[in-house]
C-alpha cells in the first residue's frame, strides 16, 4: 500500500468530525460548510480513482446550488459531462463516512472491485460557486488528488454547467468545443447570434432581459460574457454579487414564492429571469397590469422549446423522434397541452435530473426540464448528423435548408452536458425573437393548473416508498387509497407524495380546478401522510 502513504499524511489535515456521516444525495453532498472538509478530500481521491477507471477526465464541483451561503456541496461529473454514475455514488458514500485509519483498505477494496490500473494517469477538473468557503473547500479536493497523484486544473469560480461542458470538450478531444471559459462563451454565443441574425425586426424591447443573479456565480458569468453577445442581448443584471447569495431573491425562491426577488427594479409586463446559485437553473416572470405575477417554469420553458424543435424538425423533413420528460411535478395543463395538441411523446421519471436525462437519451431529440427550472435538450449522434448532412446539402431546398440551419445553430447554443441557465436563456431569447412573441404570448400557450406543495415530517421518511416515477405510493399501507379517495372530491385534480432526497420530509403534491381546492387537497393529503406515515409534531393545519 506504498500509494497510500501520501493519503494516509494528507488525510490528517481533513479530519473527519467523529460520528458524522452523510450520503451522497440526489445531487452529491451537500450540508453546512464547516462538515465538508474531509469529504472534499475525499472526493478528491474518489474522482481520482473515477478517472484512471474511465481513462478521462472526471469533474469536481464545489457548490451548495440554491441552499444558503453557510451551506456548501460538491457533485462529481463523469467523462461525457454527465452526473456521476450511479454504480459510483456507493463508492462515494462509503469512502466519505470511513474512519480515518480505514480510508486506505477501504481504497485497495475499491481498486480491487473495479479492476483499477494505478499506473493509468488521473486528471481531475476542479471548480467553485462564489460561497466564502469554497476557496478553502476546492483546495481540499485538489489535496485529494494529489494525494493519489492525479494531475488537476483548477478553473476557479464557474457555474456548475460550464464545469461539465469543460469535462466532455476535454474528453472529446476538443469536438465538442474548446475546453476553457472563452471557447464556452464564444461557441454559444456564436451560435445565438446565427440564430437572431434571422429577426430584422427585432425592437429593442425585445432585445433586453432583466436578469437576477442570485447574488451568485451565474450573475459574474453573465457579466463575463455579454460582451460576445454583441448588443443582441442586452442584460440588466441585478442581484449581481452585492447582496447575500440566494437570499430572498434566485430561481429557486421565485419558484416556491411564487412572487419577484427583491433587489430588481422592473416594470410591468416586461420579461424577467432568475438564475439559481450554480447557474444551473433557470425560471421566466413577469408581472401583469392588475398586480399579479406569472411564473414561466420548467414547464412552460419545455413546452416553449419542444414546439420550435417540432416546427423546424417538420420544415426540414426529418423524422426525428422527439419527446419531453417530465417528472410527476409537472403540471398537469402542461403535459396535456404537450400530448393532446403538441401530439409529442411525454415521458415521466422520478425527480433528479440524472432520471431525467437518461430518459431524454433515449430518443432522437429528448427536451428535459424539471418544473424548477433545470432542464436542457439532447440530441442523439444519428440526430445530430442527419441535421448537418441536410445543411450541407447543395440539393437541399431553401425551407429545409433554412430549418437545418436553424437545427444546427440550436445545437451549439445549448449545453447538453447538464440544465445550464446561461445557455437555456439564450436558447428562449433566440426563440421568442425568431417567433416575435412576447411573454405574455408565452405564458399564453397554455394555463396552469393552480397546485400546492407541503411537506410532512415524519419519524423515518422513507417508510413512505413510490412506484411509477413517484405518482403511486406502495407503502405504507393503505396510503394511496386514501390519497385515491380525496383526489376524487375535486374537480381536474391529481395528488402525489414521495420522500424528499434533500431534506428529512415527506412531499406533498396536489393541483386542482381552483387554488382553493388545491389548498385543501394537498392539506388532506398532509394529514394521511402525517396519521398513515409516521407524522411528528403537531398535526398539519388546513391553508385558509
Ligand atoms: C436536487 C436535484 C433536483 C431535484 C431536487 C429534489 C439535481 C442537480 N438536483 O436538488 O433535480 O428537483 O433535488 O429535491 O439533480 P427533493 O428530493 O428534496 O424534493
Ligand atoms: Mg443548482
Amino acid at each position: 500500500m506504498a500509494h497510500f502513504q501520501e493519503v494516509s499524511k494528507r488525510s490528517t489535515l481533513h479530519s473527519k468530525p467523529a460520528g458524522l456521516v452523510l450520503q451522497y444525495g440526489t445531487a452529491g453532498f451537500r450540508t453546512n460548510a464547516k462538515h465538508l472538509d474531509h469529504i472534499m478530500f475525499r472526493m478528491g481521491l474518489v474522482a481520482t480513482l473515477r478517472s484512471k477507471k474511465t481513462k478521462a477526465a472526471i469533474g469536481v464541483m464545489v457548490t451548495a446550488s440554491h441552499n444558503p451561503e453557510e451551506d456548501n456541496g460538491v457533485k462529481l461529473i463523469d467523462p461525457m459531462g454527465e452526473m456521476l454514475t450511479a454504480a459510483w455514488e456507493g463508492h462515494a458514500t462509503h469512502l466519505a463516512n470511513v474512519e480515518q485509519q480505514e480510508l486506505p483498505s477501504v481504497l485497495e477494496d475499491m481498486i480491487e472491485k473495479e479492476s483499477i490500473d494505478m499506473s493509468q494517469e488521473a486528471v481531475v477538473f476542479v471548480g467553485k460557486d462564489t460561497r466564502s468557503s469554497s476557496d478553502s473547500l476546492s483546495q481540499a479536493v485538489l489535496d485529494g488528488v494529489h494525494a493519489l497523484h492525479g494531475h488537476s486544473k483548477d478553473y476557479g469560480l464557474v457555474t456548475t454547467p460550464q464545469l461539465h461542458y469543460m469535462v466532455r470538450c476535454h474528453n472529446t478531444q476538443g469536438l465538442y468545443g474548446e475546453a476553457t471559459v472563452e471557447g464556452y462563451y464564444s461557441k454559444l454565443c456564436q451560435a445565438f447570434i446565427e440564430l437572431t441574425k434571422n429577426t430584422p425586426n427585432r425592437t429593442d424591447d425585445q432585445k433586453h432581459l432583466t436578469v437576477d443573479g442570485a447574488n451568485g456565480i451565474g450573475a459574474l458569468k453573465v457579466r463575463e460574457m455579454e460582451h460576445h453577445l454583441k448588443r443582441e442581448l442586452q442584460v440588466s443584471l441585478f442581484n449581481h454579487g452585492d447582496g447575500q447569495l440566494n437570499h430572498q431573491c434566485g430561481a429557486d425562491f421565485v419558484k416556491v414564492q411564487q412572487k419577484l426577488p427583491t433587489g430588481i427594479k422592473v416594470n410591468t409586463g416586461e420579461r424577467c429571469c432568475s438564475f439559481d446559485g450554480d447557474g444551473d437553473r433557470i425560471v421566466y416572470y413577469y408581472t401583469s397590469s392588475d398586480g399579479r405575477f406569472h411564473l414561466l417554469d420548467g414547464d412552460k420553458i419545455a413546452t416553449l422549446i419542444s414546439t420550435f424543435l417540432k416546427e423546424l424538425l417538420i420544415q426540414a423533413g426529418l423524422n426525428l423522434k422527439l419527446a419531453v420528460v417530465q417528472t410527476a411535478y409537472a403540471n398537469g395543463s402542461s403535459t396535456h397541452y404537450l400530448e393532446d395538441s403538441m401530439k409529442v411523446i411525454v415521458r415521466c421519471t422520478k425527480t433528479g435530473v440524472k432520471h431525467l436525462h437518461h430518459a431524454a437519451q433515449e430518443f432522437d431529440t429528448g427536451v428535459y426540464f424539471e418544473a424548477n427550472g433545470h432542464g436542457t435538450v439532447l440530441f442523439s449522434k444519428a440526430a445530430e448528423e442527419k441535421i448537418k448532412q441536410l445543411a450541407d446539402d447543395p440539393n437541399t431546398d431553401d425551407t429545409r435548408k433554412r430549418a437545418a440551419l436553424l437545427l444546427r445553430h440550436t445545437i451549439n447554443v445549448i449545453n447538453q452536458t447538464v440544465g445550464d441557465a446561461i445557455s437555456d436563456m439564450l436558447l428562449i431569447e433566440a426563440i421568442l425573437a425568431l417567433k416575435g412573441m412576447t411573454v405574455q404570448q408565452w405564458d399564453a400557450i397554455y394555463t396552469d393548473l393552480p397546485n400546492r406543495q407541503l411537506k410532512v415530517k415524519v419519524s423515518e421518511r422513507r417508510v413512505v416508498d413510490t412506484a411509477d416515477a413517484e405518482r403511486r405510493a406502495v407503502s405504507p399501507a393503505g396510503l394511496q387509497d386514501a390519497i385515491d379517495g380525496l383526489v376524487k372530491k375535486y374537480r381536474h385534480a391529481r395528488s402525489f407524495v414521495r420522500p424528499s432526497g434533500t431534506e428529512d420530509v415527506v412531499r406533498v403534491y396536489a393541483e386542482a380546478d381552483t387554488q382553493e381546492s388545491a389548498d385543501s387537497l394537498a392539506h388532506e393529503v398532509s394529514l394521511a401522510v402525517y396519521r398513515l406515515a409516521g407524522g411528528v409534531g403537531d398535526e398539519p393545519k388546513p391553508l385558509h
